[in-house]
């Protein structure tokens, strides 16, 4: 500690260590795989269960740890010290996966903001509800529930004791209900951030909570021995605080600013210092779809081509099957290799990604399919980032690969968006916002835990990035075609069109017409279409003469045209008689005269 400077852990952060405005939950389920095994198998239960992965044993249920038993102990091991013990294959993760998303829409009748996190754990927002509870409750008569990590010496004057006990008997609440509606026990923690609630949630299990008062937060950091307790202390930054001796976070929150503004950016180390006395001010963020879809298998160590290719063809196939779940298009694929460092005995991971052309995946009865062929494409690629991350001309040695689809394609929503207009219900769900930039820069606090093997990702970590080949030009757009019923075309949502194709930046431009508005479909004469259109008289005779196609060119497909809404075929045919307003319905009528390269004829190709 000789590089060191002391200083008190209050001195730097009073400021933010004020703020308690925020009453947050962090729930984990108790020995998640064994739990979703015994109760699918109530029989499990009075046995030592261990939820085998490879030679791993990845995670076991109470009754087996009260021999020993610890998470990623070797079957071999575990059998040794527990000969009883019941395995039970986690290979497949379906059921986890299946009873993580039900946890998690459980949580979500709360109405509060709910992130989930990995497999078993979501935070809980709860900050609102609890001000909306103390309206109706009589303060004096609140009493927390469950543990306390340390009773506090004196009422806060903010009211977060208060807040937090109400929060308490919330997490009380949604743990009842889990157990009630699910079978699952599970842990809880409650804090005034996240930080907090999720390192106090362990501190009673399983299946109980605890809750860390503002007042503690320094003093409950110190009683964890590493720094890589903290969540977002991940391996490479643990290795440089370790490299100046700060191990543990008290040395963590001894060390100064400006002795850590020496090894890290400015931010980084206010951060950490942050971080150290229990300081987190990053909110809740709702969940939606994970980012991205990714597997991975670990082993013991691959040095040959053939060997890694199959082991790419098995992941692919499964990753395939969860893609097909998911039923977004993927864009963008990355590969991971973990290498073994011969010299340095230790291990270490690298990723290369490329975008993937959303034509390699197809829909067929709502299903997302990829051909054999493009199986083989996927492959091809997969081999291609492979070889720029390994220089074959050398012997090499792997412990793990992964394959991840990192980014899919997203339906665009809102008023501006032609997609919005033609696509609401068919069975293509996933299109069109191909994204050039690659987001996937680390949160500002992954809390996210790694598993060993054949482990899903919910990746939000940065590999490196592979730079992106030209944008995939074309994007099939396939839907059933039939004819449609009156009604059915004046609801864009029924809408359905035969085969258009559409190219993304195109698409981009056809988004910009506006054309999806409903409102104009529904109400196409008072539409302010039309008032832009006023100069255009020639063109509102034409929507007045209804959907016959007699004018339109030869390329067009007749029924493709008629099965549009009124406005579009408005618009289309206005293009057609004068390509220079293709701004018609949008711009001011000084705009009318501007040639614009990009109309909407272009996008208009006739299908095969
Ligand atoms: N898991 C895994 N590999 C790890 C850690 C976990 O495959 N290295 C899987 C198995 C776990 C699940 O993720 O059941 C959730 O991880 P937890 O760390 O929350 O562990 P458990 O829920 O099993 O146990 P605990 O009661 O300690 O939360
Ligand atoms: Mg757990
Ligand atoms: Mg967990």
């Amino acid at each position: 500690m000789d590089d060191r400077n002391m200083e008190t852990s209050s001195s730097t952060f009073t400021e933010v260590s004020s703020d308690h405005s925020k009453s947050i939950i962090h729930i984990d389920v108790d020995c998640f795989y064994a739990q979703v095994e015994m109760v699918r198998k109530p029989e499990l239960r009075s046995l030592p269960l261990g939820i085998q992965q490879k030679n791993i044993v990845v995670t076991s249920n109470y009754e087996a740890r009260k021999f020993g038993i610890r998470k990623c102990m070797l079957v071999s091991d575990a059998l040794k010290i527990c000969p009883n013990l019941k395995l039970v294959s986690g290979e497949d993760l379906h059921d986890y996966r299946a009873a993580s998303n039900k946890i998690f829409t459980l949580l979500q009748s709360w109405k509060c903001p709910v992130e989930k996190l990995g497999m078993d754990e979501n935070f809980i927002d709860v900050t609102n509800l609890v001000q909306e509870k103390l309206k109706t409750l009589n303060v004096t008569s609140i009493t927390l529930s469950g543990h306390v990590f340390s009773e506090p010496s004196s009422e806060c004057l903010c009211g977060c004791h208060t807040r937090l006990k109400v929060a308490s008997q919330i997490a009380n609440e949604m743990r009842h209900k889990i157990y009630d509606e699910l079978g699952f026990t599970t842990c809880a923690g409650i804090a005034h951030n996240k930080l907090l609630a999720k390192l106090v949630c362990p501190f009673k299990k399983p299946n109980d909570q605890t809750t860390v008062f503002p007042e503690h937060g320094a003093t409950f950091m110190t009683t964890f021995q590493s720094v890589r307790s903290i969540p977002s202390i991940g391996s490479k930054t643990a290795e440089a605080l370790i490299s100046q001796k700060i191990i543990t976070v008290s040395d963590l929150q001894e060390v100064s600013l400006d002795v850590l503004k020496k090894h890290f950016s400015g931010d980084m180390a206010v951060r950490l210092k942050s971080l150290s006395a229990g300081e987190d001010n990053t909110p809740v963020k709702q969940s939606g779809r994970p980012q991205s879809i990714g597997l991975e298998d670990s082993f013991k160590t691959v040095s040959v081509k053939s060997e890694v290719e199959e082991k790419f063809g098995a992941l692919l196939q499964r990753l395939l099957i969860l893609v097909r779940e998911d039923g977004r298009i993927p864009v963008s694929l990355r590969v991971t290799l973990r290498k073994k460092d011969v010299k340095r005995l230790s291990s270490h991971r690298e990723s290369r990604q490329c975008q993937v052309s959303p034509s390699i995946f197809t829909i067929n009865s709502g299903t997302l399919t990829v051909t054999e062929a493009g199986q083989q494409k996927l492959m091809s690629m997969i081999m291609r980032l492979f070889n720029k991350l390994i220089d074959l001309s050398k012997p090499f040695h792997l412990t793990l690969v992964g394959l991840a689809f990192t980014k899919f394609q997203e339906r665009m929503t809102g008023r501006s968006s032609i997609v919005n207009y033609l696509m609401n219900d068919i069975s293509v769900q996933s299109v069109l916002n191909i994204q050039n930039d690659c987001d996937t820069s680390a949160s500002s606090m992954d809390y996210s835990a790694a598993s060993p093997s054949s482990s899903t990702t919910t990746d939000l970590s940065d590999g490196e990035v592979e730079p992106s080949p030209k944008k995939p030009k074309k994007v099939n757009w396939i839907a059933k075609r039939r004819c449609l019923s009156k009604e059915e075309v004046a609801s864009p949502s029924k809408l359905k069109v035969g085969e258009l194709r559409l190219n993304s930046k195109e698409l981009e431009k056809v988004s910009e017409l506006r054309l999806s508005s409903r409102d104009r479909s529904l109400t196409p004469r008072a539409s302010p279409a039309k008032d832009n259109l006023s100069d255009t008289s020639d063109t509102m005779k034409d929507v007045a003469d209804g959907a016959n196609c007699d004018d339109c060119p030869s390329y067009v497909d007749k029924e493709v045209f008629s099965a549009l809404p009124d406005e579009m075929q408005q618009e289309l045919k206005a293009m057609w008689k004068n390509p220079s307003s293709s701004e018609v319905p949008r711009s001011s009528p000084r705009n009318l005269n501007k040639a614009k390269p990009n109309t909407l004829l272009k996008y208009f190709v006739p299908h095969k």
